[in-house]
This record gives structure tokens, C-alpha cells and sequence, in this order.
């Protein structure tokens, strides 16, 4: 089976006589498996092996890959050449002058609303330490499924600045599902071999409710003149910062007074997690949207999905960073009167905020310890409340119609990544090696024309082309140009009654776990600007691994939605009775959702 294969209207016989009948399409369903509602490991994902990655590694000049455990043993020498340094420098009346008239931490004249620690800055304090486990585990998660990043859109292999997989094979088919890797099942949520579709559920989810206890943290704090302790107001906030910065590193350290106010150092690396980090990962997270992408496309032109996604990994390198020094700084300086602070209100040596912190820990380790075989045992739950929760926000997204155009011949991506199951059956092969003289796209359900197309129907319907940009779940993106039948063509055609709310497409391929790979898109999509049926791709008849001959483009939604290979489309009130009933091949056996404009 080859991609040079590539049928041309003039190679194919006169249309063969139509043999509609609604149920050539409705026996579709039959073709259909149904998904699991637990997880066996050995079976998951078409029994894909686990595989690990590797070491991360970022890309120094063209081709040079510099691994990132160095920076252990070279942070480890920086740190004490750094103390060295510091220590020499505590030794100059100048630098003694200079601390002096620095202390490090500017206290308020008269004490105010910044004294002490309400009980509202503990319990804020610990649901975001709580969410960051999940959101922090299934981020990493969803990062092994494309397990690189990019400063482009078009996600070129050897392009990538940082990766934790090898290199990409040169096996012209190889796809993105077998790219991905595996994490350690208490790393990753839930760890195992592409489980993006519940790693998204949890860092979507848990990501809402971690947004929404910000929200609340930004109100009290600015209502309650609270936010003094965390925005710098004067300059001297840098010159204090670097006297910290100093007395830390020469180990020889500032007088803390944190139940007044924080450190200049302290200050600014707070000011910088709560008013730059927290909002850059929520835009970043946006930035990914197709849906979004598509509406904003002139943001999303310098902003690209994979700006985004960097950026989004930096947020997190920075929040991974902040974490460790934060804990360690806790614990050695003054860990009684610290923890008394922020999980007692309290200032004072006894040990009460070491018990309450005891007990919050338990939490967080039942909480991390339990979420992996959770999400095993219970993924329809994880699907059905992630669902709940980040559905309506997936919805309001769905009312884009993305404005045609979008871009430019000189914007098609050098390299376009394959992904998902190839059909490998004998009625696919046969229609190949025929040039799929004897396809036929069979169209019916709530219609009013059922009708069966042929290719050189189809090429002789009204022409739609269009360059959009194309976003698969797992991470990458690439542009191309796709030439074909606008799905409005297609409508006009056959006339779905106006019970039909749904449109279903039926691929001639099976998905990973056997069984016909389909997908369901509500209606209201199919008369977008940019919803079409593509036979070409790039000026070219599609190609085998891009689903010859027939492919869909729904340019809001996400990749696993634009069904390849396509022999039917059934238009259905409903997709509850279609197969395990939630809406797709992905969202019945991967736990997907059914609508993934995000
Ligand atoms: N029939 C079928 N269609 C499919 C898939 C599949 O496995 N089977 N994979 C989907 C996924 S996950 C993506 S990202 C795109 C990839 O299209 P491409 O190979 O042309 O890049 O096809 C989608 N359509
Ligand atoms: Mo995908």
C-alpha cells in the first residue's frame, strides 16, 4: 500500500447505479465495538506496549541535544562557587554598609491588614497545594503523549527545542500515538502509554476548580488590602531582594519577620507565581484552543499553538522550581514559627502548625497515592465529571464558525505528522489498488435525499479548498491546504429533517481496539465556513496515511474528530444509541470527549 496511489477523476468508471437504502449506513452500527469501563493495563489503548522516554533534552545549534540531569552536578558546583562568592562579598565594608541600609524586607510603618495570616490565606494555601498534584501530574501526562516542543507551529521533526523521546524514526508512516511514552504509574495521572484523554479530564477539571479558588484568593486579596504583602510598591524592592539574595547564599541569613510581611526577594518570587505564572498558564492553556486559535487567528499567527504549549511547560518549570526552594526555605528558616504562620494563623514556637501541616500532608498523599487506580477503576467517572465540569466552557467555544481564509500557501507546514489506526482490511485494500473506482460515500439516516457519491461525483460537486491549521489532542499541529465538498454542499444535497441533531462519520478503518472508528459532530458545525469533506491534500489526491479518499475537516475541534478513510455519514437525533453511546470511537474506548474544542 503505497501513497502513490492516486485516483484522478478521468481514471474512473461511470458512476455505478445507486443502491441507497437507509440501512446501508445504519448497519454501520453493527461494525461498531463497544468500550471498556475499566481499564486493563494489558489491553489499554489496542494493546500499545509501554515504552519510556528519555532523560529531557534540549537542542543547542542545529543538532546538538544537551541533556538536562546535568544541570544537577552543575547547579550543585554553581551553588557552592555562588556561597564562596557570597561569603567573600559579606567581608567588604561595602557590601556590610549596603545590608544595612537593605535589611532585606520592607516593614509597613504602622501594622495593617498585611499582619498575620486570616484563616482564608491557610485554606487557600493548601486547596492550591492539594489541585497542583493533580494538575502538575496530568500536565506531565498529557506532555508524554507529543513528548516534544516546538517554537513553530508546524512541529517538524529535528525542529524541536526540547523532547523527552529519541529522535523521530524516518518510517514515512510513523504516527503520533507511537511517539508517545509512558510514565511511572505515581508520576503521571494516570501514567500509562497515551492516556491523554483522562490526563485531560483531571487537568482540565481539576484545573477549574484550581482557577476558581484564584479567583477567589485575587477578590480577598484586594478587598481586603492583603495584596500590600504581594505586589512590590516601592523600588527599593530590588536593592532588599539582592541583600536576601546575598545573606542566603553566604549562609548567613536575614532576620525574617514574615508574620508582618515578606522578604523583598520573597516578595517579588510570590508577586511573580500569583500575578504572572497562575495567568500566563491559563492563557498559554487557551492559546491551544483550535477553536479559539481559529476565531482570534491573528493572535494565534505570532501566538501559535505551540508557542502556547512551550510557554504553558515553562509555566511549569517556573511553578516546579518555585516549589522546591519554597519547601526548602520553609523548612530552614524557622520551620515551627513558618508553618505556625500559614496553617495556624499563629506566631509562635508550638506545634500546632506542624500537626495541622501533618494532617494536610496526609491528605495530599491519600489524594496522590489514590488518584492512578481512581482513574483505572472508575474512568466513565472521570470522563462524566470532567465532562460536567469543563463542558459548558467546551460549548461556548462551539458557537465559532471560523472566518474562511485562514491561511496562506506559504504557511503549509513542511511536514504533516500521521496519527491513528491505519486500515489494514481487505475491502480497504481492494478499494486502493482500484483507485477506489468502487467507492462509494453512502450518505443517509434523517434525511430527506439519501444518496451514495462516487469520487468522480464528489470531484464534480462544487469545489471547496482551504488552508486551516490542524490540532491533534496529543500536542502538534500543521497546516495544510485541503481541497474538496464543503459539508453546506453536502446538506443542500441530502436534506436532514429537522430532527436531525447530529452528524455521524463511519471510516472504512478500525480503531486501535478493533471495531469501525467513527465520530459524531453536532449539526450546527457542518454549516461552517470551514467544515468540508477533503479529497485533496496540498494540491495532491489524499494519501493513503491522510485517509484516502475521503477525509473530514471540522476546524474548532480537535484532531481525532476529523475522521479518515470515511465510507459513511449518517445524520441521527441523537448519538446515545451509536455505539457505547458517547459520541465517538476515542470517547467510548479512550474516554475522549465528545466535544473537544480545547
Ligand atoms: N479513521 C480514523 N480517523 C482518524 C484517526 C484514526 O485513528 N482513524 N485518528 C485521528 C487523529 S487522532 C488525528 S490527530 C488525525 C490525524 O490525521 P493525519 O494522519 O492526516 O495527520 O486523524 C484522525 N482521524
Ligand atoms: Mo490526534
Amino acid at each position: 500500500m503505497g501513497n502513490e496511489v492516486v485516483p484522478t477523476p478521468a481514471d474512473l468508471p461511470a458512476p455505478a447505479p445507486s443502491n441507497v437504502s437507509p440501512d446501508s449506513v445504519r448497519s454501520y452500527r453493527r461494525q461498531l465495538t463497544p468500550g471498556e469501563d475499566v481499564i486493563d493495563t494489558a489491553t489499554w489503548a489496542g494493546s500499545i506496549p509501554q515504552a519510556n522516554g528519555i532523560a529531557p533534552r534540549v537542542r543547542i545549534g542545529r543538532g546538538k541535544w544537551f541533556n538536562l540531569l546535568w544541570l544537577l552536578p552543575i547547579g550543585f558546583v554553581l551553588l557552592i562557587m555562588a556561597v564562596a562568592v557570597a561569603q567573600g562579598l559579606r567581608s567588604e565594608p561595602a557590601i556590610q554598609r549596603f545590608i544595612r541600609q537593605y535589611p532585606g524586607t520592607i516593614v509597613p510603618s504602622s501594622p495593617g491588614p498585611t499582619t498575620g495570616f486570616p484563616a482564608w490565606v491557610s485554606w487557600q494555601h493548601f486547596f492550591n497545594l492539594f489541585l497542583m498534584v493533580f494538575i502538575i501530574r496530568s500536565g506531565i501526562q498529557i506532555l508524554s503523549d507529543h513528548p516534544r516542543l516546538y517554537w513553530t507551529r508546524h512541529s517538524t521533526p529535528g525542529k524541536d527545542w526540547f523532547r523527552i523521546q529519541k529522535p523521530v524514526p524516518s518510517d514515512p508512516l510513523w504516527t503520533a500515538k507511537q511517539d508517545s511514552i509512558s510514565l511511572p504509574s505515581q508520576v503521571g495521572l494516570p501514567g500509562l502509554r497515551h492516556s491523554i484523554g483522562l490526563a485531560r479530564w483531571w487537568h482540565l477539571g481539576v484545573d477549574a476548580l484550581w482557577l476558581l479558588n484564584g479567583v477567589i484568593f485575587y477578590v480577598l486579596l484586594f478587598t481586603s488590602d492583603r495584596w500590600e504583602r504581594l505586589v512590590p510598591t516601592s523600588w527599593s524592592v530590588f536593592p532588599n531582594a539582592l541583600s536576601v539574595l546575598i545573606q542566603y547564599l553566604s549562609l548567613n541569613w536575614p532576620v525574617e519577620n514574615g508574620w508582618v510581611a515578606y522578604n523583598s526577594l520573597q516578595q517579588i518570587a510570590y508577586f511573580i507565581t500569583v500575578f504572572v505564572a497562575a495567568p500566563l498558564a491559563l492563557v498559554t492553556g487557551l492559546g491551544m484552543s483550535p477553536a479559539l486559535s481559529a476565531r482570534f487567528k491573528r493572535i494565534s499567527t505570532m501566538f501559535s499553538i505551540q508557542v502556547a504549549r512551550s510557554l504553558h511547560f515553562l509555566v511549569l518549570a517556573w511553578f516546579l522550581v518555585f516549589i522546591v526552594i519554597h519547601t526548602a526555605l520553609v523548612f530552614t528558616t524557622g520551620l515551627l514559627v513558618n508553618l505556625n504562620h500559614i496553617y495556624a494563623g499563629r506566631t509562635d514556637g508550638s506545634w500546632l502548625g506542624v500537626a495541622l501541616f501533618a494532617i494536610s500532608m496526609v491528605v495530599v498523599v491519600v489524594g496522590w497515592v489514590a488518584a492512578t487506580p481512581f482513574t483505572l477503576r472508575h474512568p466513565r467517572m472521570v470522563q462524566r465529571v470532567g465532562q460536567a465540569i469543563v463542558g459548558p466552557l467546551q460549548h461556548l467555544f462551539e458557537h465559532i464558525d471560523p472566518k474562511p481564509g485562514q491561511y496562506t500557501e506559504a504557511d503549509i507546514s513542511p511536514y504533516f505528522w500521521h496519527n491513528g489506526q491505519y486500515p489494514d482490511s481487505d475491502e480497504y485494500k481492494a478499494l486502493l489498488d482500484g483507485n477506489f473506482a468502487d467507492y462509494r460515500l453512502r450518505i443517509n439516516g434523517l434525511v430527506d435525499n439519501p444518496i451514495d457519491l462516487d469520487m468522480t461525483e464528489l470531484r464534480s460537486l462544487p469545489r471547496h479548498e482551504q488552508i486551516t491549521q490542524h490540532f491533534c489532542i496529543q500536542g502538534w499541529s500543521g497546516i495544510a491546504k485541503w481541497g474538496g465538498v464543503s459539508m453546506q454542499t453536502i446538506i443542500d444535497l441530502v436534506k436532514p429533517n429537522p430532527d436531525a441533531r447530529w452528524v455521524v462519520f463511519y471510516s472504512l478503518g478500525e480503531g486501535a481496539d478493533k471495531g469501525v472508528y467513527y465520530d459524531a459532530h453536532p449539526i450546527e458545525q457542518m454549516t461552517h465556513h470551514l467544515t468540508m469533506l477533503a479529497y485533496d491534500m496540498n494540491g495532491a489526491p489524499l494519501s493513503f496515511g491522510h485517509g484516502a479518499p475521503l477525509r473530514l475537516r471540522n476546524e474548532i475541534e480537535l484532531g481525532f474528530k476529523q475522521v479518515k478513510w470515511i465510507k459513511g455519514i449518517e445524520f441521527v437525533a441523537n448519538y446515545s444509541e451509536i455505539g457505547s453511546g458517547y459520541g465517538g470511537y476515542n470517547q467510548d474506548h479512550e474516554f475522549f470527549g465528545y466535544r473537544q474544542s480545547i
